[in-house]
């Protein structure tokens, strides 16, 4: 596989909903896709995080930076960019793991086209079809959040995640438990937003049967996240805090979770993330997809993921419709609570040229 041509597009989608989280309120995903171009096939991915580096180190100009002047030169310099030599080609440039899995994503799509081979047999999905959760943001009320959760149970959701934050944890947690019973499938994600000081406060959750409480504490902080689980009898679940497969075997020999939500951007792209997905497996620790409001770029190969066999958690992979009126590409829709897993070449889809002119508001071209 040889390397022609590499573009970036910036792209600006409105959000059907604002969605509230403990680090901030996001009205639209403004984000880049990569286009890869090679001698066999094209690829595409998409930079998972935002404008500002609010809910990770990373963030939208940052990452095209970083891209267009330490990554790609080095995956550019490969005699052959074939996947499985892009992260090793990246491994002297620092952290930056997001950036590196737009970059490795693309590549992977394009070199899977090539074989014709589909992104979930390439890492060894046992699903067609994998079973959706939705995130609900944090609300300006108790009624607010009740009706949005109604709505998303309505459409067929099978695992309802609470976003939460201090001073909005026990009574939501509370009122859904009330109002939707105590089989509904319930978790909370905090981002980080509370201490092991709060460890009493959070312990209140216990009470709620919930499936997991994610990342509750400071990003990379496996200590204190091992010290309240000693504290919890809710599962704790990492997100920010895990990075690599090294850090989920860290975190595990630590008991700082009992859960971890895989995402394959977090970790520097879909091989490291079979690994965590691999890791996890062989210590019996569940393991689920996460999202990060993507198009559908980004949900076509995180539902691969979602299908293999260690997932074994609903994951944040909603329908098209739960994040945009209109998406990228063909849409992902519900049915029966489940999302179908993408089953032709690389990731599965790609941009349909009439949105992706509408939503595109620049592109450059990285190499040529
Ligand atoms: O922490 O899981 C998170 C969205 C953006 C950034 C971080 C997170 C989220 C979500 C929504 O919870 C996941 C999704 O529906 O894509
Ligand atoms: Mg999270």
């Amino acid at each position: 596989m040889k390397l022609e041509r590499v573009e970036l597009l910036h792209v600006a989608i409105p959000l059907v909903t604002p969605f509230r989280t403990s680090f901030g309120t996001m009205t639209s995903k403004d984000t880049f896709l990569l286009h890869v171009v090679t001698d066999e096939a094209e690829g595409w991915s998409e930079f998972a995080a935002d404008p500002e580096p609010l809910y990770c180190s990373e963030f939208v100009a940052g990452a095209e930076l970083v891209i267009r002047d330490f990554l790609l030169p080095r995956v550019a310099a490969l005699p052959a960019p074939t996947t499985a030599a892009v992260a090793p080609a990246m491994a002297s440039v620092k952290g930056h793991e997001l950036a590196k899995a737009a970059l490795e994503t693309a590549l992977l799509d394009a070199e899977l086209r090539a074989y014709g081979m589909s992104l979930a047999t390439f890492l060894g999905s046992v699903h067609e079809r994998v079973p959706a959760g939705v995130s609900v943001g944090i609300k300006n009320s108790v009624p607010e959040l009740l009706d949005d959760v109604e709505r998303y149970l309505a459409e067929g959701y099978l695992r309802i995640k609470l976003k939460i934050e201090p001073g909005w944890d026990v009574e939501p947690v509370r009122a859904v438990r009330e109002r939707f019973g105590d089989a509904l499938p319930l978790q909370v994600d905090a981002n980080t937003a509370y201490t092991l000081a709060d460890a009493d406060h959070l312990r209140r959750l216990d009470d709620f049967g919930l499936l997991l409480i994610e990342e509750p504490l400071e990003e990379n902080n496996l200590h204190a996240h091992a010290r309240l689980q000693q504290r919890l009898r809710t599962p704790v679940c990492l997100d920010e805090s895990i990075h690599s497969a090294r850090d989920a075997a860290s975190a595990i020999a630590l008991d700082a979770c009992r859960v971890v939500n895989v995402k394959p951007a977090r970790v520097g792209g879909y091989l490291e993330a079979r690994r965590i997905h691999d890791v996890c497996a062989a210590h019996g620790v569940p393991v689920w997809c996460g999202g990060m409001l993507e198009t559908g770029i980004g949900r076509a190969p995180n539902l691969a993921l979602a299908a293999l066999p260690g997932c074994t958690l609903t994951g944040d992979t909603s329908a098209s419709l739960r994040y945009f009126a209109e998406d990228i590409t063909e849409p992902f829709t519900l049915h029966d609570g489940h999302l179908p897993v993408p089953t032709s070449p690389g990731i599965g889809t790609t941009p349909l040229t009439d949105a992706l002119a509408r939503f595109t508001t620049s592109r450059r071209e990285l190499y040529a």
